[in-house]
């Protein structure tokens, strides 16, 4: 899953997109390089981002999916969103996959995405993006994510969404601080062992800074190490910037682990 953030705050890539041609051209370049779904957003959720009313989010996000939906009518669009009026006109214009990071905190979200009949990932956060990094204890951070994950599940589930297109996040880095971001990593087969497909998304992030010191543009190795513990998964899509250099990563690993 390419990343594409058509937005001016975004932590790595914000400002490089706001066009929506420059945007359209780096979706489309994101799957000849090899990516299978782009996932456009329109409101930045790093800690302390402002909040986007509904109309300036779709109008950044709308007519990137409707171009890219018209381009590369073989890519899976998916658009980052917590708000249903947003991913329900994403989705008329060509998405089939809603990433919201708040796991169906509106709950009509769930609603729009069954009768869209498309896919969801659901992620974990603590609180919103104003206020996740202000309490990151947990006393078991891996059950408490792994818990709250399944009861997203469930009520996606009885929204009428198939568990076929339900897809589990643990929000690395949403509310979370160094020590729980690796336990998450380190515990993705527990996550898998729900039962449902994961998404991954480590790239670029401030985890990667605080372990080794690297600012935001130099982290591709760390992004890169940070999916080791997904080689062992079977369902596990990872969400990145760099797609080219992951496609690489992850052709070679695979290879040696099924050699
Ligand atoms: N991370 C970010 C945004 N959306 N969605 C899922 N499912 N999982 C993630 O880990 C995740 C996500 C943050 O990264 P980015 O989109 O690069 O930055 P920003 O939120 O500042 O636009």
């Amino acid at each position: 899953m390419g990343i594409l953030n058509v937005t001016p705050d975004s932590f790595s890539d914000g400002g490089l997109f706001l066009e929506h041609q420059a945007a359209v051209a780096r979706g489309l370049e994101m799957l000849a390089e090899g990516a299978v779904i782009v996932d456009v957003g329109g409101e930045s959720t790093r800690p302390g981002a402002a909040p986007v009313p509904a109309e300036e989010e779709a109008a950044r996000v709308v007519p990137v999916v409707a171009a890219l939906a018209q381009k590369a009518p073989q890519a899976v669009l998916s658009v980052d969103t917590s708000k249903p009026d947003v991913a329900e006109k994403a989705l008329a214009a060509g998405a089939q996959l809603v990433n919201d990071v708040t796991a169906g905190g509106d709950p009509r979200m769930l609603e729009v995405v069954a009768q869209a009949e498309a896919g969801i990932v659901l992620m974990h956060m603590r609180g919103t993006p104003q206020t996740m990094q202000q309490d990151t204890r947990y006393t078991h951070v891996v059950a408490e994510v792994a818990e709250f994950l399944a009861a997203r599940a469930d009520a996606a589930l009885a929204a009428g969404v198939p568990k076929e297109r339900i897809f589990l996040d643990p929000g690395i880095g949403f509310g979370k601080d160094l020590e729980g971001n690796l336990a998450l990593l380190r515990a993705l087969p527990h996550l898998a062992a729900l039962g449902f497909a994961l998404v991954l998304g480590v790239s670029r992030k401030s985890f990667i800074g605080h372990l080794t010191g690297a600012g935001v543009g130099d982290r591709l190795p760390g992004s890169l190490a940070a999916l080791l513990p997904a080689l062992g998964c079977p369902q596990v899509v990872v969400r990145v910037h760099d797609v080219a250099a992951t496609k690489q990563f992850l052709q070679v690993a695979q290879a040696v682990r099924a050699a």
